[in-house]
């Protein structure tokens, strides 16, 4: 394959497993990781690391440029709590950096954009239940907001410009390399390393909290796949709707009992309540389905059992 790819935000939670996924893939020369921050060493001895600031359009196209580069997974953001602290930094580098990337795109140094949306694109207007693919999108939160502004950014570019832009309404995204940060549904991932280092857990959302959520393996999997699909089969050019499962508190504390029976959970809701509570709880993903042959893998059992395989 001779695309070269560069991923911007590649020390996160989910650009640190692309990066490898894609290096595996198209080669560890063909695959540049960029980030504000310093990599870690195994990103750094498998392929070309590069500093960039997600919003420097200019520092992009210097990276473009110098790696011959075709193709870009824009992956830095701020998540949803996070951004309610700081609304202003966060509409700045949600948008900025988009549109650095999507103006790259249109003046044609860059073929393909991969951007991520999110389940917070939907608001509390939205239906909760089988959350349709177009339907009424009020989202009440910064973060949510962006993501829906970013949207239609991608779709504009697209339809005006002929930008090849791809997008996914990720769920919550539950992993073990990397920690996510500033996540409404973060709870998710510290469970597990808390189920293991203390056999306890106290939630920051209440137990019927139930919220949209996919594994790693399976997220990686759906943006590989997204992009690799030829561009007639994409039919929707601001973001798919894309799930795995949903589940409580509750329900991941059970699910981890079968494995860890003396695990215990206790629940003290804080502000990220309001949020997780403007969410939808179950996502219609079958235009992602349809358009593109979408299908996950892991349930919440096989997950479970990954997840405390690989951080025992
Ligand atoms: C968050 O919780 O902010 C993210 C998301 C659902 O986009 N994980």
């Amino acid at each position: 394959m001779s695309d070269t790819i560069l991923i911007i935000g590649a020390c996160g939670q989910i650009g640190t497993e692309l990066t490898q996924k894609l290096r595996e893939i198209y080669g560890n020369q063909q695959v540049i990781a960029s980030d504000i921050r310093e990599g870690n060493d195994e990103m750094k001895r498998s392929g070309p690391f590069e500093i960039l600031d997600a919003t420097d359009k200019e520092g992009i196209l210097k990276t473009v440029q110098k790696h011959q580069v075709t193709q870009v997974y824009l992956m830095a953001a701020m998540l949803s709590a996070t951004a309610e602290q700081h609304p202003q930094k966060a509409w700045e580098l949600n948008m900025n950096s988009l549109l650095a990337v999507l103006e790259l795109a249109k003046e044609k140094h860059i073929k393909q954009v991969y951007w991520p949306s999110s389940i917070a694109a939907f608001g509390p207007t939205s239906p909760k239940v089988q959350t349709p693919q177009k339907t009424i999108m009020e989202p009440s939160t910064v973060y949510g907001i962006s993501k829906l502004a970013g949207e239609h950014w991608c779709n504009y570019y697209h339809e005006k410009f002929g930008v090849d832009v791809r997008s996914l309404r990720y769920p919550g995204i539950i992993s073990w390399k990397t920690k996510p940060g500033g996540g409404t549904t973060d709870y998710a991932v510290d469970i597990y390393f808390k189920a293991l280092e203390e056999q306890k857990y106290e939630c920051f959302l209440t137990e019927e909290t139930r919220l949209p959520m996919m594994y790693m393996q399976d997220a990686i999997a759906a943006t590989i796949q997204i992009m690799q699909a030829d561009a007639e089969k994409i039919k929707n050019r601001t973001s798919y709707n894309l799930a795995a499962m949903s589940f409580t508190p509750k329900e991941i504390a059970a699910a981890i009992q079968k494995e860890i029976p003396e695990f215990t959970i206790s629940y003290k809701a804080d502000f990220r309540q309001q949020i997780a509570d403007s969410w939808p709880q179950i996502i219609d993903d079958s235009d992602a389905r349809n358009d593109w042959g979408w299908q996950q893998h892991f349930d919440l059992d096989a997950m479970t059992k990954d997840m405390l395989k690989n951080l025992s």
